[in-house]
């Protein structure tokens, strides 16, 4: 997979050199160009943003800096060599921005399906609407919220999304099977987040590991597991709980729901 990452702050992505992410790269797996706005900036101040029409706070990043900083990038500028772009085709580009969809497992795992992404970092007030008004009629153009809090910039979301999307990659986790038991993974778990793991020692500072995890039974250990899940999901994650699909739901299930006073479809109860 290619990514570019266009940003005023490249030094921002040194966090890609390593772990997970980093030996992708070193494998070839993962083809991370970073890239700085300001060299497609012309004047001498290399400016990138404005004020804003309309009027009001903060400041919006310019327009034709972009245009120029995508064109170049995806292979199109004006001067560049047709067809020299990776495969002739083109990126599907995302804009971090408060304001956008929601980042979620499932768009995750549809973006590392993808073979080419563009990350258009915005700081400030934001990019000038007219760039995803452009590109949207060239690329397909996602704008892309990771939550319900405000950052300084798109830097910090791009590599949240970087790391989610890079673990799904052929080959990037260790474990395969890792990705497939995550909390929020499509599948049989799904609205349901994990429970608490262990390692050894058997007792430290007094706590012990739960017996049943030392017991060698596995259908006794994945009812414990799943047990523990419900139990976490319900006191952390209500919203999620209330849309479990009794479909889903077995005897014992039903029963441990019971006991929290939790009743499927309820949005709210005190725990
Ligand atoms: Cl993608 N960008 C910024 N600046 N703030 C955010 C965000 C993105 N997602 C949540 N907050």
């Amino acid at each position: 997979m290619r990514l570019d990452i266009v940003s005023i702050f490249p030094e921002y992505f040194a966090p890609l050199d390593v772990s997970l992410i980093g030996k992708a790269r070193e494998r070839g797996t993962l083809d991370v160009r970073v890239h700085q706005l300001r060299d497609w900036a012309h004047d001498v101040h290399r400016t990138v943003d404005d004020t804003p029409y309309g009027g009001g706070p903060g400041m919006v990043m310019k327009p034709e800096v972009w245009g120029e900083a995508i064109d170049t990038v995806c292979g199109t500028a004006v001067g560049a060599v047709a067809g020299t772009a990776a495969g002739g085709g083109s990126p599907r580009m995302i804009v971090p921005t408060p304001s956008g969809r929601p980042f979620s497992q499932e768009l995750a795992q549809e973006l590392a399906e993808e073979p080419w992404l563009l990350f258009a970092c915005g700081r400030y007030e934001g990019i000038d609407s007219r760039v995803m008004e452009e590109y949207s009629s060239r690329l397909r153009v996602d704008e892309v919220s990771i939550g319900d809090y405000v950052l300084a910039g798109g830097e910090v979301a791009v590599l949240v999304m970087v790391e989610a999307i890079g673990r799904l990659l052929p080959g990037v986790l260790g474990n395969a099977q890792s990705a497939v038991d995550d909390s929020f993974a499509p599948g049989s778990m799904r609205n349901l987040v994990e429970g608490p793991v262990y390692t050894k020692p058997p007792v430290w500072r007094g706590h012990e590991v739960p017996a049943v995890l030392l017991s060698g039974h596995h259908g006794n250990v994945a009812r414990w597991r799943r047990d523990e899940a419900i139990r976490r999901t319900v006191r952390n994650r209500p919203e999620l709980a209330a849309e479990l699909d009794p479909e889903t739901l077995d005897k014992r299930d039903r029963k441990l729901l019971e006991e929290l006073s939790f009743r499927v479809g309820q949005k709210d109860v005190a725990n």
